[in-house]
């Protein structure tokens, strides 16, 4: 990797655009089967982990997950034990790793973001210590205002430009400048574009985009769901470009930095992420069957460049017009 390939999200500073799509990589449970020293070096420029909620949830029921053509549906139903849980035990471990981290809360209600983001507030200052900028540049927020398989809050608050501001503004009390507070973005409305910027007026420092699109797979002998949870959120290849244009609406609209995501799983495909207009690209389902594909990917992207002869700068929404 020749070029200069960092970027910084607000106060994070990524060693390369690459990273993973929350709740497609475990980089805990990967450092038992690999070993520790994963996380002493992360085939991620910064780590999300798979989102939290307030409660502890057992998720819904299975099958959750299954193949479609150039991709898959899953409806996982948000299962985790809970933010303090994960504050007391993954944390501690998340916060040793050599790159930042981005927690990614869920909610049933605007409140709920907030008293998740509080949470985690009070674990950091008491890990960390009181020195704001230390936890700054190491941790960031993502509101994850989009999962598509629980039938109340999430998706449901992402949906509404208004109710997106409200949540970004509660958890803007708890969570100031200049910690990172991305908002991750459902592409199943009609006007992406109209919710990132209410995100970004309410203070959001930067939007993710896209979670998955809702979709249905029948079991063809039985003519019923294939999923337990019935419809489910489809990822992969098939999305590319249809996450590609919110990527490409949303750089239009918005100042903040985008991380885009949607079915990138070659360097030519995270080029063209970047060249709508994406500082950084996450990689989701195509992570889960190559967890080391971000770093490789990080290394293609270096020469991707010398053989365009551009620089990352350079590369950077030149979809864009103008
Ligand atoms: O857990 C899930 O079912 C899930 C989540 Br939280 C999300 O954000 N996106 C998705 O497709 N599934």
């Amino acid at each position: 990797m020749s070029q200069d390939l960092a970027v910084r999200l607000g106060p994070l500073t990524l060693r390369h655009p690459l990273l993973n799509a929350s709740g497609t990589l475990d980089l805990l449970e990967l450092a038992e089967t690999m070993g520790d020293e994963i996380l002493e070096d992360p085939p991620v420029a910064a780590y999300v982990p798979k989102t939290v909620t307030l409660a502890a949830r057992d998720g819904n029921p299975p099958p959750r997950l299954v193949e479609t053509p150039a991709g898959m549906l899953n409806s996982v139903g948000l299962p985790n034990d809970g933010v303090e849980a994960f504050c007391a035990s993954s944390l501690p471990r998340l916060l040793a790793l050599r790159c930042p981290i981005i927690v990614s809360i869920g909610g049933f209600s605007v409140q709920e973001y907030g008293a998740a983001a509080e949470v985690l507030m009070a674990s950091l200052l008491e890990a960390v210590g009181s020195k704001e900028e230390a936890i700054a540049s190491r941790v960031g927020l993502e509101l994850n205002v989009s999962c598509p398989n629980v039938h109340s809050g999430c998706m449901l608050i992402g949906s509404d430009p208004a109710e997106t501001a409200a949540v970004v503004s509660c958890v803007r009390a708890v969570w100031p400048p200049p910690f990172l507070l991305a908002v991750k973005l459902t592409p199943n409305v009609t006007d992406i574009a109209s919710i990132a910027r209410a995100a970004e007026e309410a203070g959001a420092s930067a939007v993710s985009l896209t979670n998955t699109f809702k979709g249905l797979v029948l079991d063809r002998v039985t003519l019923r769901p294939r999923l337990g949870g019935g419809a489910g959120g489809l990822s992969g290849p098939a999305i590319r470009p249809l996450a590609l244009r919110c990527v490409y609406e949303v750089a239009s609209t918005v100042q903040v930095p985008i991380v885009g995501m949607g079915g990138a799983a070659t360097v030519e495909d995270v080029v063209e992420f970047l060249a709508c207009g994406a500082t950084a690209v996450a990689v989701g389902s195509s992570g889960l069957t190559d967890p080391l594909l971000c770093a490789r990917m990080a290394e293609e992207l270096g020469s991707e460049l010398a053989r365009r002869s551009l620089s990352l700068r350079e590369l950077t929404g030149r979809a864009l017009a103008g």
